[in-house]
């Protein structure tokens, strides 16, 4: 067989017109997109797919490894397999056009499936991906039978170089263009919500929380500020896209098993009742040992019970049918909380308000909800938009399919925020300090060890009610040499944390936070 010279390079530019076919396809989906849905665009949905299909240990991994990073992790490696599979149609379209064309097309379909497969989904969700696919596979169509096409004109048999070259600017130049569009439109189609969070004044408390006590914040450097703010606010959802939800036809519906008065009410209605604010520290239970997510911060909201009761909702302890509240987000993500819980005189709320600002739109704008002594996924729905009243054996919340407990109360810990681990420290007085949490429980004592030797009880900071973490500082005489220091708190119903290590999966960790430190001498 004659080995064609020209092979390599015709190879190569297979492979670049698979890319550029691939950025077009992903170009015009992103604009079709912003016309449809955000969430509906097609890197987004698989991103979806494969976050609600993740096993949990995998995940507990990639948030390990990446933490809040996690989600642009996933995003990038889509668009490395993405960028793979279209150079690998480019080249498979020099040998074979129609196998090429066609794999870029199934991409489409992909895209249209995963779309189609993500909470919440209606037909129109698979139209950005076909069309990114259509596109993608007509360009790679056009590119391709250029490279194939032999040049006029003295060079013939050559690589007509011209009119590959106009083909790949006008592929480039729209690419961009509807990149940009989409872009647009994007910002054009969330308007509606941006404007009515700038809008949104926060009505006055009916039940305003007392001051945060001057005590509760320690003076010293490193420890965790006692009111988190909301720019540094740790942040877990499955949302690829924040949704943007406009406050001004935001709705929320409240049904289900013993629900005598459904109601369904909108911002104005659920803002006309009485509002309570009250401090609450919210933690995650894929939170680690010694990890960083918590936060606590000042809720303004409606009591979820009072509403609950205006409902006609009464508590399982009452002779209610339902035990399980199942909160569910504009995006389709489902929590369960027992209604006993939220019935139960504690200040579960469902909040507007954060730190004296309408919640960010990270944090479940318009309104979330909030219960003090639970972890955030049986109990913190964030976009809030119906209330379904039912029970725990009819029903798994999204979370409990996927190998997390149904109940899960905040179980106690403390943390070490200073020194940090591996620190280098000079002998002599160090402050050791951090924060403790058993929220609706409240944090009776802390205590900290070095090494092996005794526990000493730490100064804990003023306590801000029972809902919230409590600061704490040990003043350590430190000496030379690697020295570890080890942290357990008390609730106080007197209980002891435990020492014994788990992990997250079900209901949350438990072990003591242990930090290494070297000293040395002066
Ligand atoms: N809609 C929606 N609400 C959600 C989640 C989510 O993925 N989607 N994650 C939950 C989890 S696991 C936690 S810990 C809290 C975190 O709230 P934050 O991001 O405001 O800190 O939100 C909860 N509410
Ligand atoms: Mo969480």
């Amino acid at each position: 067989m004659k080995t064609d010279p020209r092979r390599p390079r015709r190879y190569r530019l297979g492979a670049l017109s698979g890319l550029l076919a691939a950025g077009a396809g992903l170009a015009l989906a992103e604009l079709a997109a912003a016309a449809v849905r955000p969430e509906a665009s097609p890197v987004t949905a698989v991103g979806g797919a494969v976050v609600d299909r993740t096993p949990v240990a995998l995940k507990e991994w990639a948030v390990r490894q990446f933490g809040t990073d996690d989600k642009l992790v996933l995003t990038l490696g889509i668009v490395a397999v993405l960028a793979a599979i279209a150079m690998a149609a480019g080249l498979l379209a020099v040998r074979h056009l129609p196998a090429g064309i066609a794999l870029a097309a199934a991409f489409g379909v992909v895209g249209a499936a995963a779309a189609l497969s993500r909470p919440e989904a209606t037909w129109k969700d698979a139209l950005p991906s076909l069309v990114g696919g259509a596109a993608a596979a007509g360009v790679l169509y056009l590119l391709v039978t250029a490279l194939r096409r032999p040049a006029p004109g003295p060079t013939a048999g050559g690589l007509d170089r011209r009119g590959f070259g106009r083909l790949v600017v006008a592929t480039v130049a729209l690419s961009t263009a509807a990149g940009y569009a989409g872009r647009r439109l994007g910002a054009y189609g969330s308007a509606g919500a941006t404007a009515s969070r700038a809008d949104f004044v926060l009505p006055p408390p009916a039940v305003p929380a007392p001051p945060v006590p001057a005590g509760a914040q320690l003076r010293i450097p490193g420890i965790s500020r006692f009111v988190t703010p909301n720019k540094d606010f740790y942040r877990v959802d499955t949302a690829l896209v924040v949704p943007r939800v406009d406050a001004d036809t935001w709705q929320l519906r409240i049904h289900g098993d013993g629900v005598a008065r459904p109601l369904t009410l909108g911002l104005r209605e659920l803002l006309a009742r009485p509002l309570v604010e009250h401090d609450i520290t919210l933690t995650c239970v894929s939170n680690e040992v010694g990890g960083p997510y918590a936060g606590n911060a000042r809720w303004l909201g409606v009591r979820l019970a009072d509403l609950l009761r205006e409902a006609g909702v009464r508590p399982p302890s009452q002779g209610g049918p339902a035990d399980q509240l199942v909160a569910r987000s504009v995006d389709g993500m489902t929590l369960g909380t027992p209604v006993e819980a939220v019935m139960d005189g504690r200040d579960a709320l469902l909040a507007v308000g954060m730190n004296g600002e309408p919640l960010p739109f990270q944090h479940g704008f318009p309104v979330r909800m909030v219960v003090p002594g639970l972890y955030g996924y049986v109990s913190a729905c964030k976009w809030l938009r119906e209330l379904r009243l039912t029970t725990f054996s009819a029903y798994d919340a999204y979370w409990v399919r996927r190998s997390w407990a149904a109940r899960a109360p905040v179980k106690t810990q403390s943390r070490i925020d200073t020194p940090r681990s591996s620190a280098e420290l000079a002998a002599g007085r160090v402050a050791v300090a951090g924060v403790a949490w058993a929220q609706h429980r409240g944090i009776a004592r802390v205590e900290v060890r070095v090494d092996a030797g005794p526990w000493h009880e730490a100064r804990l900071g003023e306590a801000d009610g029972d809902d919230t973490w409590r600061q704490w500082v040990w003043p350590w005489e430190a000496s030379p040499g690697r020295h570890t220091l080890k942290v357990r708190a008390t609730d106080r119903t007197g209980a002891v944390q435990t020492g014994e290590r788990a992990g997250s999966v079900p209901d949350g960790a438990t072990g003591w936070h242990s930090v290494s430190v070297s000293v040395s001498g002066r």
